[in-house]
């Protein structure tokens, strides 16, 4: 019996040693066990010793489980997979050495090219600042030379006018020196009497036409060239009387160049014989750069205005 008792204790060890997990209460030892607990106890051992059966069988399969499946070809296989995936390794290591050392290189290359493209940025945004001084210098230029041209066009306005009086000129001393040479008395001059023919008033040597319609500054002076006269020339005091007596608000033959006043003929203004209206010439508006004879109820009867107004406007031919 005792020794029935202590078989108990050491499956309850066992039990405990192999971690079933399950916890048993220990028996202790009596010295005094009836028969029938006895029984009861051995009848209590049953699921103890089936589960101490079970994990054993558990344990078995746990160590069949983790035995090396492996032969030694599979790990001399196995081995030599991994020695080539070492050299592949090591290969691939030293290309990426080689991958950053070119990378590096590369770098210092587009560093290399950040300078010169801003060192190009910086030479275009000075070319480009150059080009436009230029652009602004060219554009000065051509108002120049437009502004030029169209005084040239006056000019040769003036040559033709010049040129067909010369002509006309030339056909009257003809016709004079026929004369002279057959003795014939001289008649009168022919252009006063044709241009008197036409209503030209004749005064000291000039012969005047007055407009019967208006026009701008440079309309009416078209229209005396083509006439063989041009806007009249105011010489003196005299003359100045003598135009206003037209009574009209009329063009004259003076307009401004730069800050100058200048005649039709060419000469310029003499401040001596200028018959400005009182607070004349005032260039209102900074665009009045032509003469009208405004006042003419008055001795100091001119006005500068723009040469656009529409005027009244008084030829001259000189004829002597
Ligand atoms: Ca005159
Ligand atoms: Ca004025």
């Amino acid at each position: 019996m005792t020794s029935l008792r202590w078989m108990i204790l050491v499956c309850f060890s066992l039990i405990s040693v192999i971690g079933t997990g399950e916890s048993l209460t220990p028996i202790e030892p009596s010295k005094t066990v009836a028969p029938s607990s006895l029984a009861a106890i051995i009848a209590g051992m049953s699921k103890p010793i089936a589960d101490l059966n079970a994990s054993y069988n558990k344990l078995l399969a746990q160590k069949k489980g983790i035995s090396c499946p492996c032969s030694a070809s599979v790990i001399q296989a196995c081995n030599n997979q991994r020695n080539l995936l070492n050299r592949g390794l090591i290969s691939c290591g030293s290309q990426l050495s080689s991958a950053n050392a070119q990378r590096s290189s590369l770098q210092q290359q587009v560093n290399v090219l950040n300078s010169q493209l801003i060192s190009a940025n910086v030479q275009r945004s000075s070319l480009q600042q150059q080009v436009n001084v230029l652009n602004s210098q060219l554009r000065s230029e051509i108002a120049q030379k437009t502004s030029l041209q169209q005084q040239v066009n006056v000019l040769n306005s003036q040559l033709s006018s010049a040129n067909a009086q010369i002509k006309s000129l030339q056909q009257e001393v003809t016709v004079l020196r026929s004369q002279l040479s057959s003795g014939r008395k001289l008649p009168q001059n022919p252009i006063i009497a044709k241009y008197q023919n036409l209503g030209w008033p004749y005064f000291r040597g000039s012969l005047y036409y007055v407009s019967t319609t208006t026009a701008n500054w440079q309309n009416s002076r078209d229209d005396c060239l083509s006439k063989g006269a041009d806007l009249v020339v105011i010489n003196d005091a005299a003359e100045n009387n003598f135009v206003r007596g037209f009574q009209r608000k009329a063009w004259v033959g003076l307009y401004k160049s730069g800050s100058t006043w200048i005649w039709v003929d060419g000469r310029i203004l003499s401040p001596s014989v200028s018959y400005w209206a009182p607070r004349e010439p005032n260039n209102v508006g900074n665009r009045e750069d032509r003469v009208e004879l405004q006042r003419y109820n008055e001795f100091n009867s001119w006005n500068d205005e723009p040469w656009t107004t529409n005027n009244y406007w008084i030829c001259e031919k000189k004829v002597v």
